[in-house]
């Protein structure tokens, strides 16, 4: 297991790498070409100049958080096959550049989507929620508007201003897709991309649909146990693989983490451990990493990530707003950093009861 720390880049974080480089155990980071477009082919250069600026700062770039996949793969449109060369440069040059691990999500036109991004908690922290009888009342048009509003001034990942200007042509586009045209959409995009991934040994990890339901009327289908074990079996290659994202996987209390991580044993090249509070069956919100802090019991969870032999990357989640530190929501240093350590923790318990 190797613990590692998101970072946005400079100009888009209000954490730097020097505080990463302070948190015991992190050595890498998760990171991105954050001004990048979907569908944009990645220049070596840029990639190249990320990584030295965190090689200078002591750490190492431990994989990608995300390389986006333009709508018209999700959808099938005219301009896939364009679009996929683009990707497949991408990863070449990452390839090259020794960059293995490479997260990205099939969700249709949002990507993760929370109803508040400061709810107040009892200790005074603020926390990233959902409640679905909000959502129901928003037009999804204006959600742009209000992420937003809520974002202390941050481009929140997978809120893009380029993209969310688009959001009406967005929608048109996956008028006539369901879920099974999603599927194989999908499918599709992961055969294109076999070869390079074979050549570099890429692992690609899909990031859950969170939360892990078709919201707005628009399809989601990396939500559960059955549909991932689908996936998997579909393009059943190791570079095919998924990010465990406990926190969406967890917001349908019906999954069972554990039981996911058991099914797709060996196909976690990447894990985000984070905890959440169900208040009720519309109403889930963020919680400290902490179990008793939540509803999810995060010792089964890294347990069964060790006794299934889990060696790929892992990251702390959204962290609260603590201690008066303004940053981009659920992104603060204070908060992934006490996750950090104690999932860090938990890890070191298991393994020397283990040997
Ligand atoms: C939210 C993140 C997601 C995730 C993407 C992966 O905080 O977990 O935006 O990075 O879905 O492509």
């Amino acid at each position: 297991m190797q613990m590692s720390f998101r970072w946005y880049g400079p100009g888009y974080d209000s954490v730097t790498l020097e505080q990463i480089r302070q948190i015991p155990g992190v050595k890498g980071v998760i990171t991105t070409l954050y001004g990048t477009q979907p569908g944009e082919a990645w220049k070596k250069e840029d990639i190249h100049r990320l990584k030295e600026t965190v090689e200078d700062a002591g750490l190492s770039i431990y994989g990608i958080e995300s390389v986006n996949v333009h709508d018209d793969i999700k959808t099938g449109g005219g301009r896939r096959d364009e679009y996929i060369d683009n990707y497949i440069a991408t990863l070449e040059c990452l390839g090259q550049e020794g960059i293995t691990m490479v997260c990205y999500n099939f969700m249709p036109v949002f990507d993760w989507t929370r109803s508040d991004l400061a709810r107040v908690r009892a200790d005074g922290s603020t926390v990233l929620a959902y409640n679905q009888d909000i959502i129901d009342k928003i037009d999804p048009q204006h959600m742009r508007e209000s992420i937003e509003a809520m974002s202390n001034g941050y481009v929140m990942p997978g809120w893009e201003p380029e993209r969310m200007d688009r959001l009406e042509a967005l929608f048109a586009m996956y008028r006539d897709i369901d879920e099974e045209k999603l599927f194989q959409n999908l499918v599709y995009f992961l055969k294109a991309i076999g070869p390079v991934c074979e050549k570099y040994n890429i692992h690609m990890g899909i990031h859950p649909d969170d939360p892990a339901w078709p919201i707005f009327g628009l399809p989601r289908i990396i939500t559960d146990k059955d549909h991932i074990e689908r996936l998997l079996k579909a393009v059943d290659k190791p570079y095919n693989g998924l990010t465990l994202c406990t926190g969406s996987l967890g917001s349908n209390p019906k999954n069972d983490i554990c039981q996911i991580i058991r099914s797709a044993k060996g196909r976690i090249p990447f894990a985000h451990v984070r905890n959440l509070r169900y208040n009720s069956d519309r109403d889930f919100e963020e919680a400290a990493h902490l179990s008793e802090d939540g509803s999810m019991d995060m010792y089964e969870i890294m347990k069964t990530l060790y006794e299934t032999g889990f060696d790929g990357i892992i990251r702390p989640d959204h962290g609260r707003a603590i201690w008066g530190e303004v940053s981009m929501p659920g992104y603060g240093l204070y908060d992934r950093a006490l996750g950090a350590v104690y999932l860090q923790g938990l890890w070191e318990a298991i393994k020397k009861d283990r040997q």
